[in-house]
């Protein structure tokens, strides 16, 4: 079946949607766009849902919200889509299986009906930025490219513009991999490491999951691993055509380091020197893998000179832990992407001290108990800002580990609120000190969305 006629497929059928998020969001607006008849269910009210409700009750959708949103799985349902952070296995979804549902998600969705070859990025640290780097590779040399997947945006809604000689760059998580039955053309791991063990059943399943990027690929596939991380490297055995990035061995085939050079081995001799190490502007000896990893799976594609040209001009991703500035000894972030508590817990943990960090947002009226307590463990001192600010501070203050934390509030919901709080936290810093912006809460208070946010932050941090 091709699209059309998938999409042709879909009028009348009745669907359930799991999950009303940024990837299941224009799902639910195409199928219900082809006809279907859609059911969209989430653990969120219809006040949490805020405009995403009445925009998909004007379209036609139904509902089943709240705690006991996956009991109200309609009978009938004869094709379900979940959202990446649900388990297949849930009773009520097995339950819809043996009633007749096809279960799958928009990420298989994708895979089944896109017509260009996937490079497909996972692993546990450095994929972001790995796959950031492959896509601005591919963008250097020209071609039309697609970047999604976990990295935020849904590439299914592009289903009709992606042309066949496009490219589509995507990370995954362990999440999306977990079901996900067909594999990229070209796959990446970057490392593993034990992560997510909350929701996968043990480290085992976090793996195999892992392994899906390639498992279903066809005699032509690649898999470009990192020979430093033993899992990854021992996955060689069962990818089709394994190829080894390192910046500790001197591998005899693949891509690693010769001094400070990064290049290509083949039979143990240097077929490919590309630039020093030196010449890459993002900092660390990580980002430095992440070149060689994003080097290795391009390569043969994009031609030489891009190497180096990203190399030098590429700054990182921007609004994910990007550094904005140094002054005075002390060194802004810009984090503007993490709009939920996890994300922002996530961002601290990247750094090996206590940071400031300046907070707060849209109020879309979910608890901050948890994060609260995080707070007090991993944070300096707390600059909020926005229409979560009392909530996050009564998080902090009335958490069990609440030691006294420093926390200042700005009055007011304004762009002007915002400034201050960015001057307030430089006016707290002291020499060594990191300041943080990562609010925890979307930008819609003040900002258009997360990136108008992160820039008026880089430009008042750059007026300080
Ligand atoms: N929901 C439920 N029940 C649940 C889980 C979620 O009802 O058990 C609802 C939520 O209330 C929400 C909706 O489902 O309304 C979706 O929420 P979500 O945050 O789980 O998912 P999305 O908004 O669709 O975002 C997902 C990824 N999130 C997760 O996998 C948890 C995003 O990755 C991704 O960018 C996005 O799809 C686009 O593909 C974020 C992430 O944290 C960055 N990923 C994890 C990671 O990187 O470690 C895997």
């Amino acid at each position: 079946m091709n699209f059309c006629e998938y999409k042709k497929s879909m009028e009348n059928k009745r669907v359930c949607v799991i999950g009303i998020g940024v990837s299941n969001l224009p799902l639910i607006k195409l199928l219900a766009r082809w006809g279907a008849k859609v059911t969209a269910l989430d653990k969120r009210n219809e006040t949490q849902l805020g405009t995403d409700y009445t925009d998909l009750a004007c379209l036609g959708v139904s509902f089943g919200l709240g705690e006991d949103y996956l009991s109200k799985i309609p009978e009938d349902t004869e094709v379900l889509f979940k959202t990446p952070g649900i388990r297949v296995d849930e009773p009520e979804i097995l339950k819809a299986k043996e009633n007749g549902a096809v279960i799958t998600s928009e990420m298989e969705l994708f895979f089944d009906f896109c017509p260009c070859p996937i490079i497909a990025i996972t692993g546990s640290d450095g994929k972001t930025t790995t796959t950031t780097l492959v896509s601005e590779f591919l963008k250097a040399d020209g071609k039309t490219v697609y970047l999604g997947g976990n990295i935020g945006m849904p590439l299914v809604s592009e289903l009709d513009n992606i042309k066949a000689d496009d490219k589509v760059v995507l990370e995954l998580s362990s999440f999306q991999l977990h079901t996900l039955r067909k594999s990229a053309e070209i796959s990446l791991v970057t490392n593993i490491t034990p992560n997510h063990l909350n929701w996968h059943t043990d480290y085992k399943e976090y793996i195999d999951s892992k392994k899906n990027i390639f498992a279903f690929q066809d005699n032509n596939g690649v898999t470009v691993l990192n020979y430093d991380n033993d899992i990854t490297r021992s996955f060689a055995k069962e990818a089709k055509n394994p190829v080894f990035f390192s910046i500790l061995e001197n591998l005899a085939d693949g891509y690693c380091l010769d001094g400070k050079d990064l290049v290509k081995k083949k039979n143990g001799e240097i077929v490919e020197r590309y630039f020093s190490y030196e010449d890459i502007f993002i900092p660390g000896m990580h980002n430095v893998e992440n070149y060689l990893a994003a080097i290795a799976a391009t390569d043969g594609i994009v031609s030489k000179d891009v190497f180096h040209h990203v190399a030098k001009n590429f700054k990182g991703v921007p609004h994910r832990i990007e550094k904005v500035r140094e002054l005075d000894g002390v060194i802004y972030y810009n984090d503007s992407i993490a709009s939920s508590p996890a994300r922002t817990i996530a961002g601290l943990k990247s750094f090996d001290k206590k940071v400031i960090l300046i907070a707060g947002g849209e109020d879309k009226k979910i608890p901050y108990d948890e994060f609260g307590v995080e707070l007090n463990n991993r944070i300096k001192k707390l600059v909020l800002v926005g229409r979560t600010s009392k909530v996050i501070y009564d998080g902090v203050v009335n958490a069990k580990n609440y030691n006294g934390l420093e926390i200042h509030k700005i009055e007011g919901i304004s762009k002007d609120a915002f400034r201050e709080a960015v001057e307030y936290a430089k006016k707290i810093a002291e020499d060594g000190d990191i300041v943080l912006l990562s609010p925890a809460s979307t930008s819609f208070d003040i900002f258009k969305n997360f990136e108008e946010r992160g820039n008026f932050f880089k430009e008042v941090v750059n007026s300080l």
